[in-house]
């Protein structure tokens, strides 16, 4: 008999992984509290951006192996794949967490497994999941399974990563970790690692952390070049040339859902410990205020009283059209406060101005925010010709510094004082 799986949470991670059992042969429930994504579903339609994802759900939603609902069903396995949002003061938001799992407490039985996939702090599964789930009045770990596996896809790759990379699972204890390793098999070719939850937890922070604090250190190595007369892009070229070194890239700063958030959850459980972590944080932040200081200076001398700026690209990184916690956002936010008048040009985001040259005619300067592969292939000529001024701020070491000056550009590059 088809197993049945339920998952509770249709976004970015949820629909996919649900996607994914059903189209290997699991019975699949989709459950979301937002109305409009669960009919959307089962007309076999998305409303979020994948590649391939939009031919997946038809299939499986035509085949009858994946359903959305807005509450639980009995099931075999249970996911929780809900999003676990920031608090201004920079705590985790458990809340949909919490609703999420009193969700499927009255639809346990005997022999259910139950995975919590949300990037979460360290002991939410031990101490926020499990006594949840004692109000079913099953023993958890022998009646009920119970662990955490954090997903590792990056989007715009979700469906190929979803089966080719792997995979830690973190029981409550030894017997759920075995059980949900088993799920994953479903559809997981690469290796599935074992452990307890707490480390399991710690894994996907940690993951996303090591990224965030190693563009810290490309950021801090940026804003030292500006002041010493190197080219810092020139420097983590010839670095990464050694075999054990591997900077990352400067940037406005760091943004979507995961590297921005995450290294928070850890300070949050252990705010004197988390020292590196939370510098690394602030300087990640204080990017799109950087970018603004560069373009402040550009207007020194500036006589008009109306300074105008296009940004080309607003999404958080290239190619895709996702603008959570974007840093651009935040650097248009500063650029408006301080009078200047703004234009956003980007491909990928609906309801933005679709006529490039419409968007930087009159403008004083043009930011480089994103570097999305459309932006190689424009006429910057043009783009030249209908502005008021001439300079270019890449930040993101993209475009070809040779050819924009040969047009007439003054081309400036974050992380250079060259
Ligand atoms: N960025 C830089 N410099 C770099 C690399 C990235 O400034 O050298 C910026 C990007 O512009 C972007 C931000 O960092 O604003 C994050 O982009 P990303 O591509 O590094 O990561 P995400 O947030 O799209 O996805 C990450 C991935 N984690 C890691 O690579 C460790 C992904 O595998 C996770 O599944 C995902 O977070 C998640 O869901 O946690």
């Amino acid at each position: 008999m088809n197993q049945k799986v339920c998952i509770v949470g249709l976004g970015y991670i949820g629909l996919p992984t649900a996607s994914m059992f059903a189209s290997h042969g699991y019975y699949t429930i989709g459950v979301d509290v937002n109305q409009e994504v669960v009919d959307a579903l089962n007309k076999g339609k998305i409303i979020i951006e994948e590649p391939l994802l939009d031919e997946l759900v038809k299939e499986v939603v035509d085949k009858n192996m994946l359903k959305g609902q807005v509450t639980p069903s009995k099931a075999d396995i249970f996911i929780i794949a809900v999003p676990t949002p920031i608090t201004k003061d920079k705590k985790a938001d458990m809340s949909y967490v919490i609703s999420a799992t009193k969700s499927i407490v009255p639809y346990l039985r005997k022999g259910n497994i139950v995975v919590l996939e949300s990037t979460s702090p360290v002991g939410t599964t031990k101490e926020l999941i499990m006594p949840i789930l004692q109000e079913s009045g099953f023993e958890i770990g022998e009646d009920i399974y119970l662990g955490y596996s954090p997903e590792r896809v990056l989007p715009g790759q979700i469906l190929n990563e979803l089966v080719n990379n792997s995979r830690v699972v973190g029981g409550i204890n030894d017997i759920s970790a075995t059980k949900i390793k088993k799920v994953y098999e479903a559809f997981v070719k690469a290796k599935i690692y074992l452990t307890d939850s707490n480390t399991a937890e710690m894994c996907k922070l940690m993951e996303n952390t090591y990224r965030d604090v190693n563009i810290a250190l490309a950021n801090e190595l940026a804003k030292l070049s500006e002041s010493m007369d190197i080219n810092a892009w020139e420097v983590i070229e010839y670095c990464n040339k050694h075999p054990r070194v591997n900077i990352h890239n400067p940037g406005p700063g760091v943004g979507g859902h995961c590297l921005a958030v995450d290294p928070w959850f850890i300070v949050e459980k252990r705010p004197g410990l988390a020292n590196l972590i939370n510098l690394s944080r602030n300087i990640n932040d204080s990017m799109p205020h950087h970018v603004f200081n560069h373009i402040e200076k550009e207007f020194i001398d500036f006589k008009n009283d109306s300074k105008k700026i296009t940004i080309l690209g607003i999404t958080y990184k290239p190619n895709i059209d996702d603008m959570r916690e974007s840093p651009i956002t935040e650097l248009i936010e500063l650029l408006k406060e301080s009078g200047y008048q703004v234009k956003v040009f980007d491909p990928y985001i609906k309801g933005l101005n679709k006529d490039l040259l419409n968007s930087c005619e009159g403008s004083d300067v043009v930011v480089l925010g994103v570097n999305h592969d459309a932006f190689l292939d424009i006429n910057y000529k043009d783009i030249l010709n209908v502005m008021r001024g001439n300079i270019l701020i890449d930040t993101r070491n993209f475009l070809d510094k040779e050819k924009l000056e040969d047009i007439g550009f003054v081309y400036r590059l974050l992380g250079s004082s060259k």
